[in-house]
């Protein structure tokens, strides 16, 4: 298939996610086009099969508002016909589906190119479900030719909110060979060099994920155990306020903030207990990347979560902010060596057996196929 995908390139995990699609759908002898405003974070490589397509937009003093929109619907209609694209496939409704669907509608006499959306958490559970975006988001629904979603509760949510219950619920996916326990590195040696338990966030540091949280759990651990540090990973608005929260908390020298990383599965790969304390979560595809690193998981009982984090198997859930309850959870895990062993064993077999790329890539594949076998045009 000739497949074209749109992500936003540098922010969040549906970008994350939507480029390693594409890369694994390449591998399978698929040929990927992204099209996109810039070249994706995680598209380290384009090679014969994996090509980028960059939204060129005018620059026109009338426009206080660029009108990305258009410039990205036009791109795609050019790529479309070009490289007699099958379908085009885009992460995150808002505005990549409509943009998708007006290509579509443009070039239909000439090709039809049916578009899918992937539905990825805050395009419906927010940004979506504001009145301000709200009409349109369901338009860019109905209008596009399938609707995946990423999580059940992602589903149940677009249900009640745009009430559209066409979804095929495709989970994340992570690959086995890159996340793994690592025991000896040289970020190991950096950061534990004496044998200190490790937690750790990745995050993109936005108030939903409640970074503050984090420094406020290792303060409360540090009072029961003295061995721990935190690395937190990422960047974002409220990192200034982490930081602050830390030297508040005089644990300034036992958080480590290391800033936008490329190697996330090197610094989970040391990890001892992965925190994620988010206010809202449609998925948590850093939770699923810390197990299968072997990394347990404290987080909060919300959205999608208790799909990927089995409770008391693999990590532990909690309310929102009680981080009380979550500092008890790990202190719990780093006083018990073989209980965080055998969460993080069951935590690696669990992604392994569950979101595995072998699984979930055919289920994407198979569902392009459906489309393509049924949509011949626009829905009505
Ligand atoms: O919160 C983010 O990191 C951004 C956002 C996105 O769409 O880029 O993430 C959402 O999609 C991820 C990939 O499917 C999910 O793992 C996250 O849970 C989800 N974030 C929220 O629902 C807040």
């Amino acid at each position: 298939m000739n497949i074209g995908i749109t992500v936003y390139p540098t922010y969040g995990g549906s970008g994350i996610v939507g480029s390693e699609l594409g890369r694994e759908l390449a591998e399978r002898g698929h040929n990927v086009h992204f099209i996109s405003s810039s070249l994706p974070t995680r598209l380290t490589e384009l090679n014969e099969r994996v090509h980028f397509h960059e939204v060129e937009m005018m620059n026109y003093p009338l426009f206080e508002h660029q009108p990305y929109d258009l410039a990205l619907a036009t791109k795609m209609a050019t790529v479309a016909r070009s490289e007699k694209l099958d379908l085009l496939h885009v992460h995150y409704a808002i505005p990549h589906s409509i943009s998708a669907i007006l290509a579509r509608e443009s070039i239909k006499e000439k090709r039809f190119v049916p578009v899918i959306t992937t539905l990825h958490g805050t395009d419906i559970t927010l940004v979506g479900a504001d009145r301000s975006y709200l009409p349109i988001t369901k338009y860019g629904l109905q209008q596009s030719n399938g609707v995946t979603a990423v999580s059940r509760f992602l589903k149940q949510a677009t249900i009640e909110t745009f009430d559209f219950d066409e979804i095929e619920v495709i989970p994340n996916f992570i690959c086995p060979a890159h996340y793994q326990r690592i025991d000896e590195s040289p970020l190991k040696t950096e950061f534990s060099p004496n044998g200190e338990n490790l937690l750790t966030h990745v995050s993109n540091f936005r108030p939903v994920k409640r970074p503050v949280d984090c420094i406020e759990i290792l303060a409360a651990v540090r009072n029961e155990v003295s061995n721990v540090k935190l690395l937190m990973v990422g960047d974002g608005p409220e990192r200034a306020a982490s930081e602050y929260r830390a030297r508040q908390l005089n644990v300034a020298e036992f958080v480590h903030f290391v800033g936008k990383r490329e190697n996330i599965a090197d610094y989970l790969g040391i990890s001892d207990v992965f925190l994620l304390p988010s206010e809202l979560e449609s998925f948590g595809l850093a939770a699923l990347e810390a197990q299968a690193c072997e990394v347990p998981v404290v987080a909060t009982r919300i959205g999608g979560i208790p799909e990927v984090v089995i409770e008391n198997e693999t990590g532990f859930l909690s309310e929102v902010g009680n981080v009380q309850k979550m500092s008890e959870n790990v202190v719990t895990l780093l006083s018990d060596e073989k209980m965080r062993r055998d969460f993080g064993r069951k935590a690696r077999e669990s992604a392994i057996s569950r979101y595995s790329t072998k699984s979930i890539i055919p289920h994407y594949i198979e569902f392009y196929k459906k489309i393509l076998n049924t949509a011949s045009e626009p829905p009505a």
